[in-house]
């Protein structure tokens, strides 16, 4: 029987004016507040280590690589791994990576208690647009800035249970839960950072990004019988609104925990994993009940 409290760490602003060093100490104000909850793993945002640069045009690459990480932990996460060392939980964050090679991708790491990195993924469904749209309100560059992930959607099996990972658009897209669920995951952690307005400028208001959050974190859940913890960055960048909502998801689709602020602000719940059995074992009993020999579409086109 595997139990965990679970804690989702919302973060509020990241202006681009602060630094990495400022963000990673509330990151640990989080993790501390975590400890005392008793939360054996902490899940943090997408890029939750600086603004969400994307909306921003940068000519310069130099100046875009600013924003990447080129090793993890590096020094300014250090203090963050150690942290999670002394307190034994583990964890996940995202961040921009810049490889050796020069590629660049939307990552997300996990951790096992002793902040020892356990898995990668890199952000397979990119939202936005490559070039500088004159159209919109605001730029959302996530092509032009990162690459498609290249490893894939996989399972970890991490402090007694088989976790997997997804970034922020990944979640409206419900391949990225039935790849992780034919892979028996009981858990999905996924970071978001999503604007509150559209930049195309068509009125999609606030309630409906939080609605569609909601729904697309509550089915994935339910349609593969998992936890699912969706953790955001949250309010106002220079200007720029962020949605909040995140939220603690159980294998029935129902929520747990849901942030009420913008700021940082924790939520958590007490997991029991043995929960995901019986939706594998009977409605979502995927050998016996799916027909994979009508699915070619979903994969070939
Ligand atoms: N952000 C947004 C997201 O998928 C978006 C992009 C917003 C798409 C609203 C559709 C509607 O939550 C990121 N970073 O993917």
């Amino acid at each position: 029987m595997t139990r965990m409290i679970i804690a989702g760490a919302q973060l509020g602003p990241i202006q681009k004016a602060d630094s990495r060093e400022a963000v990673v100490a509330r990151m640990i104000d989080l993790m501390n507040m975590a400890a005392d909850k008793g939360a054996g793993l902490i899940v943090y945002p997408e890029l939750a280590l600086t603004t969400f640069f994307p909306r921003w045009y940068m000519p310069d690459w130099n100046e875009v690589d600013t924003w990447f990480e080129r090793e993890m932990p590096n020094g300014a996460t250090m203090p963050l791994f150690e942290r999670a060392r002394e307190l034994g939980m583990a964890m996940t964050f995202g961040y921009a990576e810049l490889t050796p090679e020069g590629r660049r991708f939307n990552t997300s790491i996990l951790t096992n208690r002793k902040a020892e990195i356990v898995g990668k993924y890199r952000k397979v469904h990119l939202p936005g647009h490559d070039e500088y749209d004159t159209e919109r309100a605001f730029q959302h560059l996530e092509k032009r800035y990162f690459e498609p992930g290249d490893l894939g959607f996989n399972v970890w099996r991490n402090e007694g249970a088989i976790m997997g990972m997804a970034i922020c658009n990944d979640r409206r897209w419900p391949e990225t839960y039935r790849c992780l669920g034919l892979q028996g995951v009981e858990l999905v952690t996924i970071g978001y950072n999503t604007p509150a307005v559209n930049s195309q400028m068509n009125a999609e208001g606030l309630e409906k990004r939080l609605f569609h959050s909601d729904l697309s974190l509550q089915s994935g859940a339910y349609q593969n019988a998992t936890y699912v913890v969706g953790v955001a960055k949250a309010g106002l960048e220079d200007g720029h609104p962020l949605i909040g909502g995140s939220i603690i998801v159980d294998p029935d689709g129902f929520v747990l925990a849901r942030a009420e602020t913008e700021e940082d602000e924790l939520i958590w719940a007490d997991c029991d994993f043995d929960k995901c059995a019986f939706g594998k074992t009977t409605i979502f009993d995927f050998a016996r009940h799916r027909r994979v020999e009508h699915y070619g579409r979903i994969t070939s086109q």
